[in-house]
C-alpha cells in the first residue's frame, strides 16, 4: 500500500519522521499534515512560521495559512490573523465547514475563538530583536524592501494515505515587514497549496505575489491530470512562471514547490539554490533533499 508526504524546507525534517510512522500504521494524512505544520509552527526559531515568525512593519505578527482535503476538494484557509497559536488548525476547521471557508483578520480571530483555539502572543523577543535590526538597517539605507528568508521558509506540506486521500496545507507569517493586511500565496487555493485525490497535490513557497501570478499549485496538479509526472508537473510549472515573469517584468521573485501524486511519487522544483525539502513514502525513509536552480 503507498503512502508519502513531502515538506518544503528541512525544518519539518522532525514532523515528516512522525508523519511517515504514523502513515505506515494506517494514520490519515489529514491529521499528519495538520501535526506536521503544528510542529514547525510551535518551534520558536523558525523565522516565517507561526510563533517566532517575524512580523509585519507595525510589528506586529499576521499568519497566514491554507488546508484543502483533495477527497471533496474542501478548502479553507485564515489570513493576517493575530495572536491564535497554530492557524493551520484553524484553516483545517474552516474546511470542514459549509461556506465562510476563508476568514481573515479579527473575523478570523473571532471564529478561532469560538471554536476554542488556542489563543498566544506569536511575537518572540528574538523576532523584535530582527525587527529593531532590520529598522537600524533600513535608517543606514543599507537594506530595504521587505524579503523572503531563505532556508527558513513557510512551511507546505503535501501526502497521500493508504486510503488514497490527499491532502495539502501550509503555514507561514509571510514576509518579514510585509505591509498590515498584506497576504501572500499561502492561503490562497491554487496559489500555495492544492490538492485533488484523483490526482494529486502540491505547494509552494517563495514570493507569494510571483506565486500567485502563475496559481502555480493549481498548475502543477493541473498537468499530473495530464499526465505529467509530479517532477515533471513542477518543472514545467516554475519554468514556465519564471519566463513568463521575465519576459514581461524583468524579474522573477523566489518560486520553489513540491509534489506528489495518488502513487506517492514526488516532485520538486525551484529557481533558487539550496531549496530543501524533505520526503518520506512507504519505499523512502524520512530524507533532507536539497534542490537547486534549474540550468
Ligand atoms: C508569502 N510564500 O507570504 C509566502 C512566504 C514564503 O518566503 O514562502 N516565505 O509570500
Amino acid at each position: 500500500m503507498t503512502y508519502g508526504i513531502i515538506a518544503t524546507w528541512a525544518m519539518a525534517f522532525e514532523g515528516i519522521s512522525n508523519a511517515a510512522k504514523d502513515l505506515a500504521k494506517n494514520g490519515t494524512i489529514a491529521d499528519n499534515i495538520e501535526a506536521t505544520i503544528k510542529k514547525v509552527e510551535d518551534f520558536p526559531f523558525y523565522k516565517s512560521v507561526g510563533y517566532g515568525g517575524l512580523p509585519n512593519e507595525e510589528m506586529i505578527v499576521e499568519l497566514d495559512a491554507g488546508f484543502m482535503d483533495g477527497d471533496n476538494l474542501d478548502i479553507g484557509a485564515v489570513a493576517g490573523i493575530q495572536d491564535f497559536a497554530n492557524p493551520v488548525s484553524i484553516a483545517r476547521a474552516l474546511s470542514t465547514e459549509k461556506l465562510n471557508n476563508v476568514l481573515v483578520a479579527e473575523g478570523a480571530a473571532k471564529y478561532a475563538q469560538k471554536m476554542g483555539f488556542e489563543r498566544k502572543n506569536m511575537l518572540t523577543d528574538r523576532a523584535m530583536t530582527h525587527y529593531k535590526n532590520r529598522l537600524k538597517e533600513n535608517s543606514q539605507g543599507s537594506e530595504s524592501g521587505i524579503v523572503p528568508y531563505r532556508g527558513h521558509d513557510t512551511v507546505g506540506v503535501v501526502g497521500v494515505d493508504m486510503t488514497g486521500r490527499i491532502v495539502s496545507g501550509t503555514s507561514t507569517s509571510g514576509l518579514f515587514m510585509k505591509r498590515a493586511g498584506r497576504v501572500g500565496d499561502s492561503p490562497i487555493a491554487g496559489g500555495g497549496f492544492y490538492a485533488d485525490s484523483e490526482v494529486g497535490a502540491a505547494s509552494a513557497t517563495g514570493l507569494g505575489e510571483d506565486l500567485m501570478k502563475g496559481c502555480i499549485s493549481y498548475e502543477i496538479v493541473r498537468s499530473m491530470r495530464e499526465g505529467l509526472s509530479p517532477q515533471e508537473a513542477c518543472e514545467q510549472a516554475v519554468n514556465e512562471l519564471e519566463a513568463r515573469l521575465i519576459k514581461r517584468k524583468g524579474i522573477a521573485g523566489d518560486l520553489s514547490v513540491v509534489a506528489i501524486d495518488k502513487n506517492g511519487d514526488y516532485g520538486c522544483a525551484t529557481n533558487i539554490d539550496n531549496f530543501s525539502f524533505v520526503v518520506a513514502t512507504d519505499k523512502i525513509e524520512p530524507t533532507v533533499f536539497i534542490a537547486n536552480r534549474f540550468a
